[in-house]
């Protein structure tokens, strides 16, 4: 038989059989049948020689195209074969309940801060802000800590230049606020502060501090005393008792350590109060004359109390934690909890 009507026999053979296969094992018996290494298409190359050479080139299209039009038969039988989606094997049901999403809520220094900012403002105090990023001059000068002051060392702090440095304390944000206005003067400063602590289980090269100031006439000892007293029975609860230890700061003259009857064990002796029955609050203090003299304030006309604590050591004696990088590795598992 001529090579083009072998072509054409083949065709229609194919197209018969690649209609009538059923499975994919039988379409790959049909692809090998056709287009194997040994198969009918390879055939009908072989004979190629024997068409006269004038017609070789136009026998040779035509096996190429025959070939093609197999393949994509194959391809296209293939997908016909394969599986339907499967229906889902449970039903829809719509009365089911539903899956609850995750709320997320604030974290736990957040709300140590709105309770603190609440709590100060209860008794009067207002919020003030100020940069972290600040001058020396806020950072230290003003507040009476002199040129070759321990407290400027490069080792204790973060400068950025020679004149600004990430504020050690939140002290600035009061001088700020002294500069622009004129007692009476009663706010809290609350914020970031930054030193290069070796990171351990009490100490981070960032915290967050709350810093309160209080400036007019006859403002003395005992309404600082009051102040603390009322804000860690609110924070810590109603019968934490309060006393003041002598300490020093460069800034106020004289200066105290708060100590808080230890909310563990309630002043008996526990492993957070290292048997004291006692547990370190704020630092304190009447504020030095030289500061008020530095935002220009009549140092014999007003006096004031200052007082700065760490908003980390707080949360940790309320809620009883006992590692402040848990509030910054933010584990969900952690911040969950509150
Ligand atoms: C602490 C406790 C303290 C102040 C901060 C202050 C602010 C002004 C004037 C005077 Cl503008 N004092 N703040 C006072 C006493 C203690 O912080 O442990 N600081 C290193």
């Amino acid at each position: 038989m001529a090579l083009v009507d072998e072509v054409e026999r083949l065709q229609d053979a194919f197209s018969a059989e690649v209609a009538s296969t059923e499975t994919a094992e039988a379409l790959e018996g049909l692809r090998v049948r056709y287009l194997g290494r040994q198969g009918l298409l390879r055939g009908l190359f072989d004979r190629l020689p024997e068409v006269p050479t004038e017609e070789r080139r136009e026998a040779g299209r035509v096996l190429n195209e025959l070939k093609s039009a197999i393949a994509a038969a194959l391809r296209e039988r293939a997908s016909a074969l394969a599986p339907a989606v499967q229906p889902a094997a449970v039903p829809l049901d719509l009365t089911r309940p539903g899956v609850r999403p995750r709320v997320g809520r604030l974290h736990p220094l957040t709300q140590a801060i709105d309770e603190i900012v609440a709590i100060f403002g209860r008794l009067g105090f207002s919020l003030a802000h100020g940069p972290d990023v600040e001058l020396t001059y806020y950072n230290f000068d003003a507040l009476n800590a002199p040129p070759d002051h321990i407290s400027r060392s490069p080792s204790d702090n973060f400068y950025i230049t020679d004149e600004v440095v990430l504020r050690s304390q939140t002290s600035p944000v009061q001088v700020r606020t002294m500069e622009q206005q004129q007692p009476p003067v009663q706010v809290i400063s609350v914020g970031r502060c930054y030193r290069p602590d070796t990171v351990d289980a009490t100490h981070c090269f960032m915290f967050h501090q709350v810093e309160g100031l209080m400036v007019d006439e006859d403002v003395t000892f005992a309404d600082l005393k009051g102040v603390l007293t009322l804000f860690y029975r609110e924070y810590l609860g109603p019968d934490i008792e309060v006393r003041l230890l002598p300490h020093f700061f460069p800034f106020t003259e004289p200066s105290g350590e708060v100590h808080m009857s230890c909310v563990f064990c309630r002043g008996a002796g526990c492993k957070v109060c290292k048997g004291t029955g006692w547990v370190e609050g704020a630092g304190f203090g009447m504020v030095d004359p030289n500061v008020f003299e530095a935002v220009g304030y009549d140092p014999e006309r007003y006096t004031g109390f200052a007082f700065g604590q760490g908003i980390e050591r707080l949360a940790m004696l309320r809620h009883g934690i006992n590692d402040i990088r848990l509030f910054f590795e933010n584990d969900v598992r952690f911040l969950e909890q509150f």
